[in-house]
């Protein structure tokens, strides 16, 4: 795609250049977001600039524009792209600085960055369901942090490639974590059952909008800690994120979920949230 955003201006994507000592690509010394544009429109964009916004926090750096500037941003980023179905990347360093662990003087300033892709839904994927694996939770402990260190977890999708899987379910020792870049939900007895929202796992904001249509809709949900025999004995699973939206899970570790075929709960929920995304961006 055409253009991007450096520090605040819509440039050339191919001028959009960082120092070799920005501490993004030395440390991994950032915070990112991806936010889904169906129609030209940005979903759940409040949502996304709120979750920047506090991942910023979080590490100390604190964000050279107001979250009202950051979105006429990236409105005009997408005008300029032509951008009708795809997705905004986001990032924002702490700034570029002699390399050194610790944290540059204050006159440093962050490094932020935005650009855009052309993404079509994965509708093929979400009518059958997507093959995964189990894999051990190697992450550190904040992982409510949208931070660039991704090394856990591109391993762990690493490794569900390798077995031709979607994505890895990971989890730490008995319980079942979230995805290597998704949220996972089991549905037991017309219950839905899904990771709290505490410093173990990203705070989705698809799982958001799902537990949010849940409560509009009269579907139980416990928020709390599920286990792997839970998830070998669950009627339904599903994983969430923004691009996935909501994706059957109908093989883990080469074992059939049920019948091994997306089920009742699941196809609700599908339903309800392309119709939150026709709310929110118009008619797909
Ligand atoms: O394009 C992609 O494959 C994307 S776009 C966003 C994600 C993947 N993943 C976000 C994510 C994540 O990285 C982890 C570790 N857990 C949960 C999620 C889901 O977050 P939301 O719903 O905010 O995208």
């Amino acid at each position: 795609m055409g253009f991007a955003i450096l520090n605040g201006e819509i440039i050339e994507r191919s001028n959009a250049m960082v120092d070799v000592e920005d501490r993004g690509y030395q440390f991994g010394d950032g915070v990112y977001e991806v936010i889904r544009v169906y129609n030209g429109k940005m979903f759940t964009v409040e949502e996304h600039l709120n979750r920047f916004e506090r991942s910023s926090k979080n590490i100390g750096i604190t964000l050279p524009f107001a979250k009202e500037q950051v979105k006429e941003q990236l409105e005009n980023l997408i005008k300029k792209n032509n951008l009708q179905l795809g997705i905004i990347y986001m990032q924002v360093t702490r700034g570029t600085a002699p390399r050194n662990h610790t944290f540059p003087s204050g006159d440093v300033k962050p490094t932020v960055v935005a650009y855009t892709k052309e993404l079509s839904r994965p509708t093929e994927n979400m009518q059958t369901g997507v093959k995964t694996i189990l894999v051990e939770d190697i992450r550190w402990l904040r992982c409510d942090i949208k931070s660039l260190n991704l090394l856990g977890n591109i391993l762990a999708k690493q490794q569900a490639a390798e077995a031709g899987c979607f994505e890895s379910i990971q989890h730490r020792g008995e319980d079942v974590t979230e995805g290597s870049s998704s949220n996972i939900f089991i549905v037991k007895n017309g219950v839905i059952h899904t990771h709290p929202s505490n410093n173990l796992i990203l705070k989705g904001i698809t799982k958001d909008v799902i537990l949010d249509l849940c409560s509009k809709n009269g579907i139980a949900v416990e928020e709390r800690v599920f286990t792997k025999e839970d998830l070998n004995n669950a009627d339904e699973v599903f994983l969430s994120s923004t691009t996935a939206e909501v994706m059957p899970i109908v093989k883990i570790d080469g074992r059939k979920v049920k019948n091994g075929s997306p089920e009742t709960v699941t196809r609700r929920l599908q339903a309800l949230f392309t119709e939150e995304i026709e709310n929110q961006c118009g008619k797909l």
